[in-house]
């Protein structure tokens, strides 16, 4: 896995998210072949890898995290055909297809499930854990408790999420077979990699009565993707570890294990005090807490994945800059502090656009069970209607599920039909037709972004050191290789006078248009890229 981890680091990956990326047969759902009719223009962004969201069979409970056949398509997104299709046009074009295994639950609707809850003696009844008495107050992600009375069987079962996903029992050898097949049944198919849903999940802690992290975790993982097979994958975690020592049990190289995962402090801790309620927006949390991953990342000689965006919080530009005046400058600012350290990007469909959160005030505008179960609990508790509103406005998975908006017009070129939810609530505003007219186009800046990382391999391979202070209000770092050297500097919310290294040679990106010598002042979320003399 040594080899593939420095190779990855040349990659671009984009995440899509199908059901809102383009739709084809007007049905108001985006679909598998709205993805492939949209893969040149993934090229052209820069695109190399595209992390598609779950696409399986299923009843849509959790928009598809909820899997009742795995090795289907869901009616909505088309057929194995199309899925077929896709892979072969991503290759064609040199591309990658990372798909989304959901390891930790299934459907309720799924076949095993549905064996599962007929008796104790069925032969997929270990497949899941069932108890006579809930053992212990594990509670949903998604509110109310984690154990649900079952009537068929008689006995209380484990959903970590939905009471329509019950999790797995990858105690049960069988199942870690299952998806072991699951894994090769796709690599066969021609896929490049995995994102594997909250895969720390897969073994429970009863004893020390945690729901992740359990004794087995690392056996299950390492039999999943320490195989030959799986050797040339791409495998990144949805992990909760926050543990450096525990990161790399999971992603150094000799652990056979994965290729990398997700750390999300930085999107927990920015314009947050947690998920629902905000805080005021300010930029150096992320800076200060992606700088001491950096570090640590290096230092443990492990992929660092960088990324602020993705299918189940609000958009990061939302909660953490300027949205309005400044919604280009902020957009461009964040993208490059953070696509430009030493890691392997990964963009969510729509933040190339600087597309933002959406604000309504009825329930009907909302899909997501996370936020309108969250918004009964707070009504339960005694919120008002208006603040339980406020709440999900502003928290909401919504508000990155809403379609790609492609143009201006009407429900943004995404369909021909009815939106399977409404629309953002800007998208007349912000769309990639009104972008790409514009003399700010957030595209046309990542586009350049990603064009220049590509070009410069000090930016794909270099080590990451810091320059700025804790006190400074602006991030400042050099990437460096082989005396090679770019310097990379991201002013935030105030114009501030920057002392920026001697060295420093001609500019290689600005989002301000400013000009080699110009010694001025940065403006507000201000960038410039030196190479270095
Ligand atoms: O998310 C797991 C997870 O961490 C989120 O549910 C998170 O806890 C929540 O959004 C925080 O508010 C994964 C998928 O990304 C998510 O879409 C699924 O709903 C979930 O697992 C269950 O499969
Ligand atoms: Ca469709």
């Amino acid at each position: 896995m040594e080899e593939n981890f420095r190779n990855f680091r040349n990659w671009l990956i984009y995440q899509v998210y199908p059901r809102s990326f383009f739709d084809t047969n007007g049905d108001g759902i985006g679909d598998l072949n709205g993805v492939t009719a949209k893969l040149d223009y993934l090229k052209d962004l820069g695109v190399d890898a595209i992390w598609l969201c779950p696409c399986f069979k299923s009843p849509n409970v959790d928009n598809g995290y909820d899997i009742a056949d795995y090795r289907d398509i869901m009616d909505e997104f088309g057929t194995f055909e199309d899925a077929k299709r896709l892979i072969a046009e991503i290759k064609k074009r040199d591309m990658k297809i990372i798909m989304d295994l959901v390891p930790n639950h299934t459907s309720d609707q799924h076949e095993w499930f549905v064996e599962s809850r007929k008796s104790k003696d069925n032969p997929y009844s270990d497949y899941y854990y069932w108890f006579d008495q809930p053992p212990n107050d594990w509670k949903s992600s998604f509110c109310g408790s984690a154990w649900q009375y079952d009537e068929p069987r008689g006995q209380y079962y484990l959903h970590s999420y939905a009471v329509q996903q019950p999790d797995l029992n990858w105690d049960n050898p069988k199942v870690v077979k299952e998806m072991q097949d699951i894994v090769d049944f796709w690599v066969d198919l021609g896929v490049d990699g995995f994102r594997c849903d909250v895969i720390d999940r897969i073994s429970k802690d009863f004893e020390g009565n945690r729901n992740l992290f359990g004794p087995n975790l690392h056996k299950y993982i390492n039999a999943l993707f320490g195989r030959e097979k799986t050797a040339h994958l791409f495998t990144i975690g949805e992990c909760h570890a926050t543990d450096i020592d525990e990161i790399c049990r999971h992603t150094q190289a000799d652990r056979n294990e994965l290729t990398t995962l997700f750390q999300f402090n930085h999107l927990r801790q920015t314009g947050r005090i947690d998920k629902w309620n905000p805080k005021p927006k300010e930029l150096r949390t992320a800076r200060d807490i992606l700088t001491d991953w950096q570090i640590l990342h290096q230092e443990r000689d492990i992929l660092h994945t960088l990324f602020t965006d993705n299918h189940d919080n609000n958009f990061f530009l939302e909660r953490a800059a300027d949205v309005r005046e400044l919604r280009y400058e902020s957009a461009t600012c964040i993208s490059t502090l953070v696509f430009l350290m030493n890691g392997v990007p990964l963009i969510y469909q729509g933040q190339e656009l600087g597309c933002c959160g959406s604000h309504y005030d009825s329930l009907d505008d909302f899909n997501d069970i996370e936020s309108i179960n969250m918004y009964h609990e707070l009504i339960e508790g005694g919120t008002t209607p208006d603040e339980a509103m406020e709440k999900i406005n502003f928290g909401g998975r919504d508000n990155t599920r809403r379609p790609m908006p492609w143009t201006a017009g009407e429900n943004g070129g995404f369909t021909t039909g009815k939106p399977w939810i409404t629309m953002a609530s800007r998208y007349k505003e912000i769309n990639l037709e009104t972008d790409l007219a514009s003399d700010k186009s957030v595209f046309k800046f990542h586009k350049a972004l990603f064009a220049l990382r590509k070009a410069e391999e000090v930016l794909c391979q270099g080590t990451f050191t810091p320059l700025h202070k804790a006190k400074d209000n602006f991030a400042l770092y050099l990437r460096e290789l082989d005396g090679r050297s770019i310097c990379v500097v991201c002013n935030f919310e105030e114009t501030t006078k920057i002392d920026l290294p001697e060295a420093k040679g001609e500019i290689l990106l600005s989002n301000y248009g400013r000009r080699d010598g110009d010694e001025s002042e940065f403006r507000p979320y201000e960038i410039a890229v030196y190479r270095m003399k």
